[in-house]
């Protein structure tokens, strides 16, 4: 059990796949999941993943694919010998990896922060290019200055990277392309300068020697990334075994910047921990939860297109009040309130580096 307390919105799930319409004849929304979060022109806003594949026909897995001009459909007999398809998000087939869905981002607002619409006259943001051929991903959107920095997984053929896009308005964006290479994803950027430099949070993905860890970049213009640090690793034989992962920008605090992330386990269950930076350096990590402060305990979170995950990389902050966005059973997106100094109450400062 958590000791910390979160206060799952009644509301919840906040949107499910069938609120919002697909993006194109042809695909249905699959899942609605893992939005970014901001406010901007007094709304709070989510851009939220929307995954989406062709109406599943019996026998056949099909799944999108983006090309130059449009997409390609992909249809594979379910009985076909080279087909690997153990996971509901991905599939192997004669050696190659792909998605079972494809993503795009879309924006939704509300004056309550509970019920939210598609406004008119706002972009879907797509995958735009090779790289970013299977869909984007998971954006962490934090305003540095008076622009929104857009970070979120590029996901192709070639790999699975952090992408960039920026821009003042939410019409007009501007693309950085790929910021961190493959493989590499969960990029949060701290949302001011330390001592003159901008700080990001990212997960390189580790196959052989090493693993699935939190590191820290600098940059001296938010934008090219050096001098990375590792700064959490999974923990054997807890929540947090198999791979860990920042969520939205760090919180700053009395007593350090604050960051929530994700964990999973050998078997996939995503919970959410907290740990805590040096506010001067944040490459020295205070503290740390030993025990999830959020884990899959609601229905909606327990069953959907994959089951037992809630995944957060957005979230609104408004003094001791923390509201995260997440995604649940990566198949909807719900709303949980956390007191910021139960979870800081909640950290064990003996793993101090
Ligand atoms: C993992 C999961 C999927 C995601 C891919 C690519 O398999 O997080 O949901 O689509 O990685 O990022």
């Amino acid at each position: 059990m958590t000791a910390v307390i979160a206060k799952r919105f009644v509301q919840n799930p906040l949107l499910s796949p069938k609120d919002l319409k697909p993006s194109r004849a042809g695909l249905e929304i699959a899942c609605l999941l893992n939005p970014g979060v901001f406010t901007f022109q007094n709304k709070t806003w989510l851009l939220i993943r929307v995954a989406e594949r062709p109406q599943q026909k019996p026998g056949i897995i099909s799944f999108p694919v983006l090309k130059a001009g449009g997409i390609e459909i992909i249809e594979i007999q379910e009985n076909d010998p080279d087909l690997i398809a153990t996971d509901p998000r991905v599939i192997n087939y004669k050696g190659a990896d792909y998605l079972t869905t494809l993503s795009h981002l879309r924006l939704v607002c509300s004056d309550d922060g509970i019920h939210f619409y598609q406004p008119e006259g706002y972009p879907l943001l797509q995958g735009e290019g090779e790289d970013e051929a299977f869909g984007i991903e998971d954006c962490r959107v934090v305003l540095i200055e008076d622009t929104y920095h857009l970070t979120f997984t590029a996901v192709s053929g070639h790999g699975v990277g952090v992408g960039m896009r920026t821009t003042k308005d939410w019409q007009t964006f501007e693309k950085q392309g790929m910021i961190i290479p493959p493989h590499n994803k969960d990029c949060a950027i701290f949302e001011e300068r330390i001592n003159g430099k901008y700080y990001a949070l990212h997960r390189p993905s580790s196959v052989d020697l090493g693993g699935n860890y939190i590191w820290l970049a600098e940059s001296p213009d938010g934008i090219h990334w050096g001098n990375h640090k590792c700064l959490i690793k999974t923990r054997k034989n807890n929540w947090d075994s198999k791979r860990v992962g920042a969520g939205a920008a760090p919180i700053k605090t009395a007593e350090g910047w604050l960051e929530i992330y994700h964990g999973a386990n050998a078997n996939h269950q995503y919970c959410l921990g907290a740990f805590l930076m040096d506010l001067n350096d944040p490459s020295k990590v205070i503290a740390q939860t030993d025990e999830p402060i959020m884990q899959p305990e609601a229905d909606y979170e327990l069953s959907g297109f994959f089951g037992h995950v809630v995944f957060t990389n957005g979230h609104l902050v408004n003094n001791d009040e923390l509201t995260i966005y997440y995604g649940a059973a990566d198949e909807f997106v719900c709303a949980a309130k956390f007191s910021i100094q139960d979870i800081l109450a909640h950290l064990k400062y003996n793993h101090a580096t």
